[in-house]
């Protein structure tokens, strides 16, 4: 009886350790902003952000989405993608506005990352994992935009009287607005 321990094919790893790495830093910012914008959709809907809400629940599933790209990417490299510990999640927000300035912020991060991540890449002549990371390079621009345009609807509206309802209510067609103008850039 052979060793069942062993893994049947052992797998080319194309990516070096420290890239690995790198990319399963990246793997726990997604799944935290998976995480964060699920807990935030939550809170939304109880206090009657129906719109808002439904937005982070769908922004949540996006970035489940793309820690499950690089997982993939991960594994068909040769590497180990890691399940991330997720705690700390803030379950509660002093208001609407403090959901979508806590978005922008996680989001420059991310971004931060993956610029980090592209610039490790192209220095250490990895080209296919730089090739990859362009996708998350466009997705990241058009994520801020959208996180930045949501943060200054309640500068433009203003909060009082109706405005957080109708602050609610862009924060739906933001999705539509960023693709329009990430595409005509
Ligand atoms: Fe994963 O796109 Fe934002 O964070």
């Amino acid at each position: 009886m052979k060793n069942q321990t062993k893994p049947m094919i052992t797998p080319t790893r194309s990516i070096t350790k420290e890239t690995e790495a790198l990319l399963n830093q990246q793997i726990i910012l997604e799944g935290q902003a998976s995480a964060y914008y699920l807990s935030m959709a939550s809170w939304c809907e109880t206090q009657g952000y129906d719109t808002s809400g439904q937005f982070l629940y769908h922004h949540s599933e996006e970035e489940r989405m793309h820690m499950l790209k690089l997982f993939k990417y991960i594994n068909t490299a040769g590497g180990h993608a890691l399940q991330p510990e997720m705690t700390s999640i803030k379950h509660t927000f002093k208001s609407l506005r403090e959901v979508f300035d806590l978005t922008l912020d996680h989001e420059i991060a991310v971004t931060k990352s993956i610029n980090n991540l592209v610039d490790h890449c192209f220095k250490t002549k990895d080209f296919a994992t730089f090739n990859f990371l362009q996708w998350f390079v466009s997705e990241q621009r058009e994520e801020e935009t959208i996180a930045r345009r949501a943060v200054e609807l309640f500068d433009l509206i203003g909060e009082e009287g109706v405005g957080l309802f109708m602050i609610d209510q862009e924060i739906g067609k933001l999705e539509a607005y960023a693709a329009k103008v990430t595409q005509s850039n």
